[in-house]
């Protein structure tokens, strides 16, 4: 447009930025063994925004866009599933977390209960039992010899067996059943993707899994104290109800027990990989929480989770419809060259904070202070007695269609 008293304009005309189409399937067996190339792939695609044709949604990857996506609730909902499936047009194949899947105000009064609950100050209260644990654990994976070394698989050995040492009873578990815990948090992983053969094969045997889960959210079935108590103690005083409280323990059990073992796996995958690491970590335990963190934020064991619009909106110049689903590449950003320096290095002199692999915003895991306090204690357990470590033979990726991890770490400690 032009005017008398100034200098005509000329706009340019205004064409949407559309995503870069990236032709991967993220949920590819191949893919989900090795996603650091796609992830890349994504990344450098030229644009802050993907779409993914395969699956007919968008896909965020680089850090400051899936931080961004992740703190923006009200925009990107979680109520409709936060995998590939929109519950407004499909049945979900259990009833929506109060948690993970609930937007506010829906999830304020489960989600204010879980911080008391999980938090810090109330943790205090499990940290010398859960040490003690794990010095009878690694105890008994050394036996008392001094000077020795022993092999074993970290995965079964100690990581798929800590967590259950401690998680199940700090809940207050008493009904026995614990060999349904990783296989329910495995399906529930595997049912944020696509229905393919993860899923399908599991379909029949996850029925009895879910039903002994159900059992153990009641009242009745968890012990006086513990962290099932807490949840239910607080129905007394109707912060909750009696509805929200047996979905809330639901909650702890799907999401509390696969995480730490994948979490713990990560550690000793990355230790056992950088060996001059493991003695900066022996000459200096302090640092025990920063090397889990460090893993976390490489590893990404939760890699990835959707959102869906609630209504128009647009990311990085591209406007997306309402009701469209957008996959977070979390382990992607956790990655990102624009945020991390030398980011593929498990280095315990940077500061990982601010790594999403805990989410970011009003659905950052709940769970972060007990993942942290499992892996710390096992951690201090395995560098007071093991001088050195070393891989015995190759790892072997486990396949899910949203965690990341192993399915088996062979490791040759030598103990002092
Ligand atoms: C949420 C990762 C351990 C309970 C989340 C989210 C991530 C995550 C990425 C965010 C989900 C979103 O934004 O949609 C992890 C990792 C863990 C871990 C990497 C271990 C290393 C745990 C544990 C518990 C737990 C031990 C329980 C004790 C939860 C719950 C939520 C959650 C209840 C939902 C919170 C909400 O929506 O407000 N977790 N988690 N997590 N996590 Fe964890
Ligand atoms: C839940 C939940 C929370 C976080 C992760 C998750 C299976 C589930 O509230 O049930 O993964």
């Amino acid at each position: 447009s032009s005017s008398a008293d100034g200098p005509a304009t000329h706009e340019a005309p205004r064409i949407a930025s559309t995503a870069a189409v990236v032709d991967v399937d993220p949920f590819d067996e191949a893919v989900l063994a090795n996603p650091h190339p796609m992830h890349e792939q994504l990344r450098e695609a030229g644009r802050d925004l993907v779409y993914l044709p395969q699956y007919d949604t968008y896909a965020v990857a680089r850090y400051e866009v899936v931080r961004e996506t992740l703190e923006n609730w009200q925009d990107f909902a979680s109520g409709a599933g936060v995998g590939l499936s929109n519950f407004n047009r499909e049945e979900p194949w259990r009833a929506p977390s109060l948690l993970l899947e609930a937007d506010p105000p829906r999830h304020d009064a489960p989600r204010a209960a879980l911080e008391k609950i999980l938090g810090p100050r109330r943790l205090r209260h499990y940290e010398s039992g859960w040490m003690d644990t794990a010095h009878r654990l690694v105890d008994s994976l050394l036996g008392q010899g001094i000077g020795s070394t022993r092999e074993l698989d970290a995965v079964t050995a100690i990581s798929e067996v800590y967590p259950l040492q401690v998680f199940p009873d700090a809940v207050g578990l008493t009904q026995g059943g614990l060999e349904n815990l990783l296989p329910y948090g495995n399906f529930a992983f595997n049912a944020f993707g696509p229905r393919n053969r993860l899923v399908t094969d599991e379909m029949e045997s996850i029925k009895p899994v879910m039903a002994w889960v159900a059992q153990q959210c009641p009242r009745e079935a968890l012990s006086a104290e513990g962290f099932g108590a807490d949840i239910w103690a607080r129905t007394d005083h109707r912060d909750l109800t009696e509805e929200q409280a047996p979905m809330i323990v639901r909650s702890l059990l799907t999401a509390g027990v696969d995480t730490t073992v994948y979490g713990i796996s990560a550690v000793l995958y990355h230790l056992a990989s950088n060996p001059e690491q493991y003695q900066r970590l022996r000459n200096d335990p302090s640092l025990v929480r920063r090397a889990f963190e460090e893993a976390l934020r490489l590893e990404s064991p939760v890699q990835t989770f959707f959102r869906t619009t609630t209504r128009e909106v647009s990311i990085g110049g591209t406007t997306l419809p309402t009701d469209q689903k957008v996959l977070m590449f979390l382990g992607a950003a956790n990655r990102d060259p624009r945020r991390w320096e030398n980011p593929d290095a498990f280095d315990l002199d940077r500061n990982p904070s601010g790594h999403v692999a805990f989410g970011s915003g009003i659905h950052q895991c709940a769970g972060q202070h007990v993942a942290r306090l499992e892996a710390a204690c096992i951690l201090i357990a395995l560098l007071e007695r093991v001088e050195h470590l070393e891989f015995a033979a190759a790892p072997e990726r486990k396949i899910n269609n949203t965690l990341l991890g192993w399915a088996s770490l062979p490791l040759r400690l030598h103990t002092t």
